[in-house]
């Protein structure tokens, strides 16, 4: 019965989206087949026909779940649409079962053995003195499938639109300002290679985790947003986690963190990875320690090993290490107003205290890198002293560690493994740059990954717009990934409309920097929106954008009518004060009477003026 219950996910989650398609772009293989949306638009109608209004390409991270065409069975896990690219590679081996202690003990339980028979899958690791990481290939000179996949998701189709008349005045977009970065007109694999061989951008993918729909996360590509599930719920069931899972990647959540701290927490995220299009992300630290009973000094080097085996045998695609946190910073936080805030960032504090000692995992950092090159884990190389309050941010005890974790890039990237910086926290807004630009410096371009930051503390209930601000910014600089905050922070575990609100929140935030940097094509669906909109396409203006159903039902709260989704006014103005209208009034009138425009709109304006003392007092609402 277990079984049975968790085998589908709800409808909420897997329903296509309005007026949407599932398209696939082919690579150079018929396996490299990328997943993205097109929204498909209504024609317009004027006095002079209809004009055809060409389907707008989205980027997709819902993977399989809102493709009608794919049955989704969670217990036999979704497509393994990498495997065999992992496997032509011929430099990993398959083992006869985990082989971390932990996991061992797990084998059999009858939770997992039914997804693993599913897969017929046992874990794989490099063989001897290989190194399976994204970054070694791609040092080599070698274009894996992963790179060519990226490459199609991130370019969206737009060479083809570039030679789609119909795209002509969609494609219209503002001079953009990159801080520092390289935009080029076109992604290219090669250009992926470059920049995961550079550094500059990660591509998580685990050999373990062959479910994966590869991404990437560098300044040089699109902004990406990570969420996270998980967190302390006692309450939460396993099923629960997966469909939150699917949830975050209905509506746009590019990675995601499995903060999971409860009981079952191996069994949570197995059937988490078994059904994850997107990398998985963990702070392996927090299973760690519920290992020793949640005594932070109990903590040893031996069990962090197993837990990191443990996790990347199942399939993690990015670990968060507070390795930065060292000893000697630990005083710099005594007179914080709201000293260490991160969760791992205090665990590591308390045991380097109670043993004064280097925190172990600084002293066993390469031995780490061992374990992340041979299963190819990416460093998310944690802020444990991050800010967590505006009083506190770049302080001393902040930049120290962000000068450490330059320095453990470098170790890493001796080894070849792909790394990335987590960041802030709280900042207020005049000092957000200079996180970014210090990054940069210290860390060798290695990407941002963003907590926020949150520009003021005063607004508990309001936190996702309070960071949603700071990481628009600081994404513009060039910040690489954004970690949402839903507006349940600082008070509790956020809910399903949380996440929703806190994901659509920082697809704004993600998608504005995108915007500003003059990302090739960013500007595409924004001015098909605001073409929509002038042309009072009601539908179209739902479904183009980031939540179609909030869109409708805000429209629909006053004017629920069918009718009214073609009527040339909102409830907003009413029908007389659109100014929408009214310029479209103008434009006709001008065509009408073979007018210039100057002199048509100053004869229009007139005649409104005399009907707006008419109508004067059916204005239902000023904005
Ligand atoms: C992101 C940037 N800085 C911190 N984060 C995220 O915060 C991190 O990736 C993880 O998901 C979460 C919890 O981290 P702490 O509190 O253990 O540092
Ligand atoms: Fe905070």
């Amino acid at each position: 019965s277990f079984l049975k219950k968790t085998a589908e996910l709800s409808s909420e989650v897997t329903q296509p989206f309005p007026n949407s398609r599932k398209i696939y772009v082919q690579g150079s293989r018929p396996d490299i087949r990328v997943g993205m949306r097109e929204i498909d638009q209504h024609p317009t109608s004027s006095s002079f026909g209809a004009e055809e209004n060409p389907p707008i390409p989205v980027y997709d991270t819902s993977g399989p779940f809102t493709d009608p065409d794919v049955s989704i069975n969670l217990l036999e896990g979704i497509p393994d649409v990498r495997l065999n690219w992992i496997l032509e590679r011929h430099d990993t081996e398959q083992l006869d079962g985990p082989t971390s202690e932990y996991g061992r003990e797990r084998q059999d339980d009858p939770r997992l053995v039914h997804l693993r028979f599913a897969h017929l899958r046992a874990p794989r690791r490099a063989k001897a003195g290989k190194n399976v990481s994204q970054m070694h290939y791609a040092r080599q000179g070698i274009i894996t499938p992963e790179m060519e996949y990226v490459a199609i998701r991130e370019n969206l189709k737009l060479q083809e639109l570039r030679n789609d008349l119909r795209y002509a005045k969609l494609l219209r977009q503002h001079q953009g300002h990159a801080w520092g970065a390289n935009l080029p007109e076109e992604i290219t694999p090669e250009f992926v290679r470059s920049e995961v061989a550079a550094g500059r951008a990660i591509i998580p993918a685990n050999i373990n985790h062959p479910e994966l729909e590869p991404m990437i996360i560098g300044r040089n590509f699109r902004v990406k947003i990570n969420t996270n599930i998980g967190n302390s719920a006692v309450t939460s069931s396993i099923e629960e986690e997966v469909e939150k899972m699917a949830w975050s990647a209905r509506w746009g959540g590019d990675t995601l963190m499995d903060l999971s701290t409860g009981k079952n927490i191996h069994e949570t995220r197995e059937w988490i990875l078994r059904n994850a299009p997107m990398p998985i992300g963990t702070v392996p630290i927090y299973q760690a320690l519920e290992k020793v009973n949640g005594k932070a000094e109990d903590l040893t080097w031996e069990i962090f090993r197993d837990t990191l085996i443990e996790q990347a045998e199942q399939g993690v695609d990015y670990f968060t290490i507070h390795a930065g946190v060292r000893l000697a910073y630990v005083p710099l936080t005594a007179d914080r107003v709201t000293g260490i805030v991160s969760r791992g960032g205090s665990i590591m504090a308390k045991w380097c205290l109670a043993h004064h000692k280097e925190n172990f995992l600084y002293t066993h950092f390469a031995d780490i890198c061992e374990i992340m090159k041979a299963y190819d884990v990416s460093f998310s190389l944690g802020d444990g002293l991050r800010p967590g309050s505006v009083a506190d941010a770049n302080d001393r005890a902040q930049f120290a560690e962000l000068e450490t974790l330059g320095e453990l890039t470098k170790i890493a990237w001796e080894h070849d493994v792909q790394v990335m910086i987590e960041g802030p926290g709280h900042v207020p807004l005049h000092m957000v740059k200079e996180n970014m630009d210090k990054e940069l410096q210290d860390c060798f371009e290695a990407p941002f990954y963003t907590l926020g930051p949150l520009i003021t503390d005063i607004a508990p209930g309001y936190d996702h717009i309070t960071s949603g601000i700071g990481a628009t910014n600081i994404g513009w600089y060039g910040c690489a990934m954004l970690c949402y905050v839903t507006p349940k922070e600082h008070l509790g575990l956020p809910n399903k409309e949380d996440v929703r609100v806190g994901i659509i929140t920082y697809k704004i935030a993600a998608h504005g920097a995108d915007l500003a940097k003059g990302w090739p094509g960013a500007q595409i669906r924004d001015n098909a929106m605001s073409k929509a909109r002038f042309e009072f396409r009601w539908e179209d203006q739902f479904n183009l954008g980031l939540d179609p159903d909030r869109a409708r039902e805000y429209h629909d709260e006053t004017l629920p009518k069918d009718s009214a989704k073609v009527a040339h006014f909102c409830s907003m103005c009413g029908p007389h004060f659109c100014s929408m209208k009214i310029t479209q009034d103008v434009r006709d009138y001008a065509a009408k009477q073979g007018v210039e425009a100057e002199a048509a709109l100053q004869k229009g304006m007139e005649e409104k003026a005399v009907e707006f003392v008419k109508t004067g007092s059916k204005i239902y609402h000023q904005a």
